[in-house]
């Protein structure tokens, strides 16, 4: 049976649709989402739930002439299959495949490319003045979620939008979650406009009836504050967006696509900015996805059938192992408390947060606060361990500079996904850490080589006197066996693994395919001993020292962009002390746009994996001019 789905390539087709098609389309836009994600793993959740949404925004506005700007970028599936993507869907996030976030380099359809939240009503009011300073006439909308409007920027913006009052529609999907269920004051005054149940027109109509009777809110003010709080919501809904000057209307049933073309054509024609309040459910049309919308937000490969995941290696990840050394620790500690920046389930720090509520916090999309938040505890007693993943830290970085470093505050920073991150794109790369840690003053900065280190490494962090960053990868560790009872490193302390006559200093991923490597290259008479680092900073300088003689041979790994990182900080040292005989080889990453894929082809493509350390190395041995001894 031919499909309308068959017959939608460009927006433009959608239009020609009646609503009741749009509906039928939406049902198999939704199973063409869910067959892909199975296999191919991706943001399921808030992809299924904006699906009806999305097609009512193609519907009636005519991009890419009108800008469409997603927030996050996470929820742009549809977009993407009704704008002339449906063929390559089914490469979405595999290497040399379809981006699994907006992207302009892909379309002209992804007029700004995200990943990291809250950005899109910057982006949206910036094209808005550029549109109007240039007389020009496009539609911009920026769809934002609620979860991202936890994020200062998003405020920020606001603060403007509000000010200029420039013409744009913000179009609000409220589903109550960010990738856990959302939270803060503004999230409970989201679901308290909600609560009232009355979708837009029920209250239009009200509204008009109370303004018939001009006497009647005054005296029903004088009952008290309940009814004061009845009449502001019935009569006055949103209002802190219209007094921020931003025009607000609903709450829409976010899966009527009649009701959202009403609306959205309603409000093309207002001359100012507007919020369209629309309530999703996350996981729509998918049972397990609906009843676990947190488990599916971004799921792995999955049986469709029942919901379960089809990876069966039961080694445990990083974070878990990073969740449950915290939560050890702080059994013992009552001073230690854990931050999370809205992603208690990714960081591992759900058990904490069960055991410890009074001790947890999950501040929202808000990193920057969540690193002044813990400044603030820190100066007071507490241990705060601050876990956030890599890219996103990089939004804090002033934070870290300004309020963290500059008066030293005893903080461990626990970076998730640092390194190759698979899947998601350069937006999610982890990889400019060390280069930023390493830079900030009095910052303590170590990688583990493993699970097990890593356990030793949060406890060491907890007791060093400075600030710390551990950074760790994304993913399941080694299966290594994990100790009982944890030491302190001595700051600096690396471990030789291997002996050897040059040295091959290798950081936390890197440990195991330098090992590898090494034991390969000394069938070919390059003889190596393979340290593991362990520290950034500081480096274990004695032991660099000892190995960097006359002619001999340093080389470094990191899984990182090299430019400025670890290697730099060797060949630094290597210079400071005048060791300038020393041949010198940094290995990692070069500073470019990296692709999405399995962490394995992008290891590979940059000879990251031990096969291209091994050739690297083998590589540099053979064109030196003066061979060491
Ligand atoms: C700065 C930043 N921090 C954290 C994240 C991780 N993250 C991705 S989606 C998401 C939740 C977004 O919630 P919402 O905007 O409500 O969208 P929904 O998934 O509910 O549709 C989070 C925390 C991010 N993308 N950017």
């Amino acid at each position: 049976m031919s499909k309308i789905l068959d017959e939608i390539n460009k927006p433009e087709d959608l239009k020609k649709l009646s609503v009741k098609n749009l509906s039928k389309l939406a049902r198999e836009v939704r199973t063409l989402i869910i067959d892909v994600v199975s296999k191919n793993g991706g943001h399921l959740s808030s992809n299924l739930g904006m699906v009806d949404l999305t097609l009512a925004l193609h519907y009636v506005f005519d991009a890419p002439h009108d800008k469409i700007i997603w927030d996050v970028g996470h929820q742009c599936y549809t977009h993407k299959i009704v704008t002339g993507r449906k063929e390559e869907f089914r490469t979405l996030r595999q290497f040399d495949g379809l981006c699994g976030f907006p992207c302009r380099e892909e379309s002209e359809y992804d007029v700004y490319n995200t990943g990291h939240a809250s950005t899109a009503l910057s982006a949206a009011l910036g094209m808005a003045v550029a549109r109007d300073k240039k007389k020009d006439n496009f539609n911009v909308v920026a769809v934002v979620g609620d979860g991202s409007l936890t994020g200062g920027v998003a405020w920020e913006a606001l603060n403007q939008i509000g000010h200029i009052r420039e013409r744009l529609i913000i179009v609000l999907n409220y589903n109550e979650m960010s990738i856990s269920e959302n939270v803060g004051a503004m999230s409970k005054y989201l679901s308290y406009l909600v609560s009232g149940r009355y979708y837009l027109r029920l209250k239009d109509l009200a509204k008009s009836i109370i303004r018939a009777i001009p006497a009647v809110g005054e005296p029903m003010i004088k009952v008290g504050r309940a009814v004061e709080e009845a009449i502001k919501k019935t009569f006055f809904p949103g209002v802190v967006f219209e007094e921020l000057g931003v025009r607000y209307v609903g709450p829409i049933q976010g899966h009527s696509i009649r009701s959202l073309i009403d609306v959205l054509e309603e409000a093309k024609t207002y001359n100012g900015p507007i919020l369209i309040h629309c309530v999703t459910q996350k996981g729509r049309g998918y049972r397990p996805a609906e009843n676990n919308p947190e488990k599916f937000h971004s799921a792995s490969p999955f049986n469709i059938q029942t919901g379960e995941s089809l990876d069966k290696n039961q080694r445990p990840t990083y974070s878990s192992i990073f969740g449950q050394t915290v939560l050890n620790i702080a059994k013992k500690d009552e001073k230690v408390v854990a931050i999370t920046a809205a992603m208690p389930d990714g960081t591992g720090l759900k058990s904490f947060s069960h055991q410890f509520p009074e001790r947890f916090f999950d501040v929202g999309i808000a990193e920057q606060h969540a690193v002044d938040f813990a400044t603030g505890l820190a100066l007071n007693g507490f241990k705060p361990v601050v876990a956030i993943y890599s890219t996103f830290l990089q939004r804090a970085y002033d934070q870290l500079y300004h309020d963290v470093c500059l008066m030293d505050v005893p903080i461990v920073f626990a970076l998730d996904r640092a390194g190759i991150v698979p899947d998601d794109g350069p937006t999610h790369q982890g990889v400019n850490d060390i280069v930023y840690l390493r830079h900030l003053p009095n910052m303590i900065v170590m990688a583990p080589k493993n699970e097990n280190e890593l356990q030793h490494m949060i406890k060491s962090a907890l007791s060093y006197p400075h600030t710390t960053a551990v950074r760790f990868p994304k993913g399941k560790g080694q299966g290594v066996p994990l100790d009982k009872s944890l030491e302190e490193i001595p700051l600096s302390k690396s471990e030789l693994l291997k002996e050897g006559e040059d040295l091959f200093l290798a950081l936390g991923s890197m440990v195991y395919p330098a090992l590898e490597a090494a034991e390969r290259l000394e069938k070919e008479g390059i003889s190596l001993a393979v340290v593991n680092a362990r520290f950034v900073k500081p480096l274990d300088e004695k032991i660099i020292l000892d190995y960097a003689q006359p002619g001999r041979v340093v080389i470094t790994a990191e899984e990182g962009v090299v430019a400025g990182g670890f290697g730099t900080a060797v060949r630094e040292l290597l210079d400071r002390e005048k060791r300038f005989d020393i041949k010198f080889k940094s290995i990692g990453l070069p500073l470019e746009i990296y692709p999405w894929g399995k962490v394995e082809q992008i290891k590979k493509k940059y000879f990251l994996d031990e096969e291209g350390l091994f050739n690297q190395i083998k590589d540099f041995y053979k064109k030196l001019t003066i061979r060491p001894k």
